[in-house]
């Protein structure tokens, strides 16, 4: 068992055989400008931060045998996976699916759905396109940590508040502990990160726990 004592809101233990790492939604669409971002009216330059972490988690998961398991939100070319609510909604300058400098927004198989080179899956590395903002929903990803005989669920990427929290919360509710690695998430709005990582470890860890990449590379490494 891995003894992670500097996490929040209290230590959490773990069996590194049962934890897998998921990264969330590291796609151009999101990190780079002209994607589904920047279409929203964000500044896209904010994620841009935990690139080297991240890239930094990814290699310490692999080094120490965890399943790496990448998400990628995004519809298909025909759009039957996308509801009209979330298509319509808001007035970003383009729509999911409408052409853009990256290919067509937020459709699988075009370039701004793929995921940031820093990141990029390995052979092996399952990756996952989904529809939602939880990465459960409309996914085979229940049945693939069943397979795995998974207990615990190591979070990156973003964004902290949206498909992020949203799969943390799905994950709980599925019975995982999940601990989600602090400077290796980023939203568009910082105080919107912030409140996450405080609801998420309040009320005795009601969602999870969070520690930095660094806690988490003293405790494997112990
Ligand atoms: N807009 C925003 O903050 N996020 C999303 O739309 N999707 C994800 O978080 N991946």
């Amino acid at each position: 068992m891995v003894h992670l004592a500097a996490a929040l809101p209290f230590a959490i233990d773990f069996n590194p055989k049962t934890t897998a790492l998921i990264i969330i939604d590291m796609q151009r669409d999101f990190v780079e400008p002209g994607g589904f971002g920047e279409t929203l009216g964000n500044d896209v330059s904010l994620l841009q931060a935990i690139v080297p972490t991240t890239a930094r988690l990814i290699a310490l998961c692999r080094a120490h045998g965890l399943p790496v398991i990448h998400t990628r939100e995004c519809h298909k070319p025909d759009l039957s996976d996308l509801p009209a609510a979330k298509r319509d909604r808001g007035a970003p300058s383009l729509r999911i699916g409408d052409p853009g400098p990256m290919g067509r927004i937020l459709v699988a198989g075009e370039d701004g759905a793929d995921i940031i080179p820093e990141v990029y899956p390995i052979a092996g590395e399952l990756v996952i396109d989904k529809p939602g903002k939880g990465a459960f929903y409309a996914t085979g990803l229940s049945t693939h940590l069943e397979n795995l005989g998974t207990k615990t669920l190591i979070f990156a990427g973003v964004t902290t508040e949206v498909c992020v929290q949203t799969t943390m919360r799905e994950a709980n509710d599925r019975g995982f502990d999940s601990l989600l690695i602090e400077d290796a998430t980023e939203s568009y709005f910082p105080a919107f990160k912030t409140a996450t990582l405080d609801m998420i470890r309040a009320q005795g860890a009601i969602v999870g726990w969070t520690a930095t990449c660094a806690e988490l590379e003293d405790a494997l490494n112990d």
